[in-house]
């Protein structure tokens, strides 16, 4: 296969390794975000914005969707080593200016690594690659917009455009958007939640009759088992450990299942409390299982096997009041369930089967449980029945809808939930579009958008031809890197709404335009007055944020100023479309009131949310009350997936590490995992490695070999480490294009990127 020059230059000639770190956050954590910020932020800014970050009058941190706190926000500088790198991202000193672009041509930029490339810095000029030219040069916001609206206006149907979301908009920018969208004519608002936890949506609504967790922070903190399955809280979600903390101090216990040991999960040093620090911070996890790659499925139908078989002991391990009053489908589940062979359900999980009894004992005798899950659950083929097994083991112990239990997908972006519920799905339901078309008098269509993967199969088969990224780095972060930016590459015009330098913008369509907007933590100041914005967390809190810092450049707009403007040049002469997408620019309380026109649990938004503690969206899994099918909580059926490998194969999960927000790289370190210096790297068991004749720094390449393509990233280096045999890790997004498009989970299209089956071959250096 022929490589685009658009793959990663290597970064990892002085990788080196260590153990494993068995605690988390800590010291070592504060005086490395300090570091972080001092080397790239101005300090007074640094302080200024530091101080208002999730604070009451102040601004959403940028990081992960984690909430705040019920009854005030976060306590004053509630420490995030992540959410500081996050800031430190958007408030650095170093500027991406028209000059910069006149320096380097879009061939050498391609040359950068993703790393280099986004260290340059803030964006400050719309920017327009014309086509045949070898640079980026200035160009103005009208003329900008102007090219956009040409474009769309000339397509022979506007299902031929694609409007890509990544989940930090906010609600104001992504309603608007939306109702752009379908003025224009189209439902293709795929999202970065079709490639995240689009499975947990899918698989909630179907089971539970919402497609969001039901818990509380405080549901957390009172909970008598909290298992986190397949998520790294530690490096993404930091502040969900004081949650953990909290659970453990009231006598809480945690199961982690993870094929590797993740610091986070282990030990937590709170740095709020310096005195647990010395004495060695808390320890988490009270059982780890370690299980191997997609063998989740395998371990919960082994836990929930054994609660059967205690069930016909006792007598009191399984609900059957909750069951026979609000539940669906019992036992044709438990029927299923009983024909599998518990002996092979262990062995498949890659767990001893002492600690996966540990586990059933502590889950049959406590009745408050939470399951938290991320990307370890749902980026499989069998993403949506990972989840729905999630759901039924909670069923069977009637752990929904009370205080302290119930299902927890934790998000990623800062506002993907958010995003979901103003509209930014490619198959919104009737009821949504039949209320946005009478807000603003449209006609949206009513046929189903794309979603990401089909999205990229449409503009590589001249389907699509305008790509429009609102946010995000949409060629690495998708999977195929190679077919993806083929596909880019075939489009006629690409746009990306961008705070910072990413290869997106390098890898582009005949034309392209780079279109710079404030970050979260910017002032927002529009015709009549400094605005703020909305967003929703993970736990389905809307809140307000208020950016503080100036802007970094007098030429950034709003994403809304930018909608409402490419919404004019590209509607204005439509007689069918009489929006004044003006007016919504100008003031934002008027898009919050048509939200609470078209959306339920709005009502009153822009009172509501003008108090700092925000509101809780309504959620009727909190009291039983399931807005399913059945009208009643569904139990289903999960055949476990068969994990039979060929000889010299290996199941590949791809991974977050501690130095990057997706593809955006802090820096090159993997500190918990004890890795420096290296991003294109292969975690592998010792035995293993013995096994192959390899050893930790050898060069391999890895080769999967899917529908006949084999796709290969090349000298990748083996680091020994604790995971599972014939399992294997890799950072995204450098193993990206291993990830073949057609692999994925078939009811929502997720990309499977947790589970990939790999090849190595050794790579002799000479
Ligand atoms: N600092 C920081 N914060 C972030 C992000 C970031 O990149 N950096 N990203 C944000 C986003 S968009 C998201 S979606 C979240 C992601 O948050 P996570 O889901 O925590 O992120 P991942 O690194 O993808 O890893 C998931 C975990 O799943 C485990 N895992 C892998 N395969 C399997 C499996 O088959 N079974 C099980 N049980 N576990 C498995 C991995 O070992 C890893 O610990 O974080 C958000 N927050
Ligand atoms: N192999 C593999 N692939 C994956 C995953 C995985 O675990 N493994 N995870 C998947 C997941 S969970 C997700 S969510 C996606 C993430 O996919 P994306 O959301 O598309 O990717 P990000 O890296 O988060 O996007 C970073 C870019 O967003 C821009 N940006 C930052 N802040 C702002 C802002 O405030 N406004 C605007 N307009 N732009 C901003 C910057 O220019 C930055 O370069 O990747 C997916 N891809
Ligand atoms: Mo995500």
């Amino acid at each position: 296969m022929k490589d685009q020059g658009h793959r990663y230059p290597n970064v990892s000639d002085k990788l080196s390794w260590d153990e494993a770190k068995t605690e988390s956050v800590g010291v070592p954590a504060i005086w490395n975000s300090l570091k972080h910020l001092g080397r790239y932020v101005d300090m007074p800014q640094a302080l200024k914005a530091s101080l208002k970050m999730n604070q009451e009058g102040g601004f959403d941190c940028p990081g992960c969707a984690w909430p705040d706190p019920d009854d005030h926000r976060s306590k004053l500088g509630e420490y995030c080593e992540n959410g500081i790198k996050a800031l430190a991202e958007e408030a650095t000193k170093r500027k991406v200016d028209s000059a910069f672009f006149k320096k380097y041509s879009v061939e050498e930029l391609t040359s950068w690594s993703e790393f280099k490339l986004g260290k340059s810095g803030r964006i400050t000029h719309p920017m327009y690659l014309a086509e045949g030219e070898s640079h980026y040069q200035e160009i103005s916001w009208p003329d900008a917009f102007k090219k956009i609206g040409n474009h769309l206006r000339g397509l022979d149907d506007p299902n031929e455009a694609i409007f890509y979301t990544s989940g930090r908009t906010c609600n104001e920018a992504a309603f608007l958007y939306g109702a752009f969208v379908r003025a224009y004519g189209t439902n293709n608002l795929p999202d970065c939640s079709n490639m995240c936890h689009e499975c947990s949506g899918y698989a909630l609504s179907q089971t539970l009759g919402i497609g969001k967790g039901a818990v509380t922070l405080d549901d957390i903190h009172q909970a008598e088992v909290v298992m986190v399955i397949g998520q790294n809280p530690g490096t993404n979600h930091p502040r969900m450990l004081t949650a953990l903390e909290n659970c453990k101090l009231n006598g809480g216990s945690i199961i982690a299942i993870n094929p590797l040991k993740e610091a986070g999960l282990i030990n937590y040093s709170n740095p709020q409390k310096p005195l647990r620090i010395l004495s060695g911070g808390v320890d988490l996890t009270d059982i780890y299982l370690q299980v191997q790659v997609n063998g989740d499925i395998a371990l919960l139908k082994a836990i929930m096997l054994l609660l059967v078989e205690k069930e016909e002991m006792s007598g009191d391990v399984i609900d059957h009041d909750f069951i026979k009053e609000h539940t669906h489908g019992y036992n044709d589940f438990i029927n299923d369930l009983k024909k599998e062979d518990f002996n092979i359900c262990v062995s498949e999980s890659g767990v001893d089967e002492a600690e996966i009894r540990k586990a059933a004992d502590l889950i049959a005798r406590k009745d408050k449980i939470i399951i938290c899950w991320a990307m370890g659950v749902t980026q499989h083929e069998n993403g949506v029945q990972n989840v729905r097994e999630i759901v039924n083991l909670l069923l069977m112990r009637g752990a929904v809808g009370k205080a302290g239990a119930g299902p927890c997908p934790v998000r990623g972006h800062s506002n993907v939930q958010g995003d979901r519920t103003m509209g930014i799905w490619e198959k919104m339901p009737e009821s949504f579009l039949a209320k946005l078309d009478n807000a603003f008098d449209i006609h949206s269509p009513r046929k189903e958008g794309y979603a990401t993967v089909p999205a990229i199969k449409a503009m590589y088969n001249g389907k699509a031809k305008v790509f429009f990224g609102m946010g995000g780095n949409f060629v690495s972060a998708t999977p195929d890197t190679d077919y993806t930016a083929e596909a880019l590459r075939k489009c006629d015009l690409t746009v990306h709404v961008s705070t910072k330098l990413n290869r997106s913008h390098l890898v582009h369509g005949k034309e392209a335009l780079i279109l710079p907007t404030l970050g979260r933590s910017e002032m927002d100041v529009q015709s009549s007055g400094y605005q703020f914005v909305s967003t929703e967390s993970s736990m389905g809190i809307v809140q307000n944020s208020k950016g503080v810092l100036a802007p970094k450049s007098d030429h950034l707009l709003s994403e809304v100023a930018i909608v409402g403007g490419m919404a004019h040049a590209t509607l204005a002469d439509r007689n069918d479309v009489q929006v004044d997408w003006q007016s919504f620019v100008d003031d934002y309380d008027l898009i919050r009131a048509k939200i609470e026109e078209v959306i339920p649990g709005f009502n009153r938004y822009n009172e509501r949310v003008r108090d700092d503690k925000g509101f809780y969206l309504p959620n009727g899994v909190k009291v039983r009350d399931f807005k399913t099918s059945t009208g009643k909580a569904n139990f289903s059926i999960n055949p476990r997936p068969v994990l039979e490998l060929e000889k010299g194969a290996f199941r590949l999960t791809t991974l977050r590490a501690h130095d990057q927000y997706n593809t955006t790289l802090y820096g090159l370190d993997d500190r918990y995992r004890g890795i420096k210096n290296g991003r294109e790297i292969i975690l592998m068991n010792k035995s293993d490695m013995q096994e192959h004749g390899l050893k930790g720094g050898d060069c391999v390449d890895v080769n999967s070999n899917h529908d006949g393509v084999v796709r290969t990233v090349s000298n990748f280096k083996v680091v020994p480490y604790d995971i599972p045999s014939r399992c294997l890790g890799a950072y995204f997004p450098e193993a990206n294009p291993l990830v073949p498009i057609d692999l994925i989970n078939p009811e929502t299209h997720t990309p499977v990127s947790k589970n990939i089956v790999v090849k190595l071959k050794r790579v002799v250096t000479t």
